[in-house]
């Protein structure tokens, strides 16, 4: 029982990863060769069926498990929610050179830095683009990590800066701070976090407009 339970599982491997391949086609036809095609035809129901059976037993035994896992996972409503925030979290942007527009309105709203939150790997580059006239991207002092180079582009120009310090950095758009024209980079690991998010409570009581800009961007990271 073992032996054939055994070469069933195997029929169904080779069936559900190789049925389509020229390779196995092949060989069912040199298989089949000096018999003549009725038989042919009753052999491959015959297989057909055997196959489709292993198949729904393996179906069976790996369903269970299926279940075990997704129950565990989704039933709590905290769950739910850590799902919905995680959709918000920003990935690990691609490549090692990276572009923020300083726009007059974006998709999160007006005077923004776009996108406003980036993630990027240690040595890698931002150009920040001088896309809409009267921005400029400088850091903010105190909201950067330990030792890092601070910034500060010209009105109207761009600027780009190349990140060697890991942490969390958060610069501003001189002209337009009480609108909240902020940005975040985050440098490898966020490892000030702690004290960005001190300094940004108390540097968002100078916003007047999108007071909760900052720090709903520090949510994402
Ligand atoms: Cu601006």
């Amino acid at each position: 029982m073992k032996i054939a339970f055994k070469s069933l599982l195997l029929s169904a491997v080779v069936f559900l990863f190789g049925c389509s391949s020229d390779a196995v086609n092949l060989g069912f036809k040199r298989d089949l060769t000096g018999f003549n095609d009725a038989l042919a035809e009753v052999e491959n129901k015959k297989q057909a069926a055997l196959l489709a059976e292993a198949h729904s037993a393996v179906a069976e035994r790996i369903a269970p498990v299926g279940k075990v896992t997704m129950k565990g996972d989704l039933t709590s409503e905290s769950t739910a929610v850590e799902m919905s925030n995680a959709s918000q979290k920003v990935g690990l942007s691609e490549g090692s050179e990276h572009i923020v527009k300083m726009l007059n309105a974006g998709d999160g709203g007006t005077m923004i830095f776009e996108p406003a939150v980036i993630k990027i790997s240690k040595g890698d580059t931002i150009h920040f683009k001088a896309t809409d006239l009267s921005h400029n991207s400088a850091s903010i002092e105190g909201m950067i990590p330990e030792g890092a180079a601070p910034w500060a582009g010209v009105m109207n120009q761009d600027i780009s800066v190349t990140f060697d310090t890991e942490g969390v950095y958060v610069y501003q758009c001189d002209p337009h701070v009480i609108m909240a024209m902020v940005g975040v980079v985050q440098v490898g690991e966020a490892v000030n976090m702690a004290a960005v998010k001190e300094a940004a409570e108390k540097y968002g009581t100078r916003f007047v407009m999108n007071n909760d800009r900052l720090s709903e961007y520090l949510t994402r990271l």
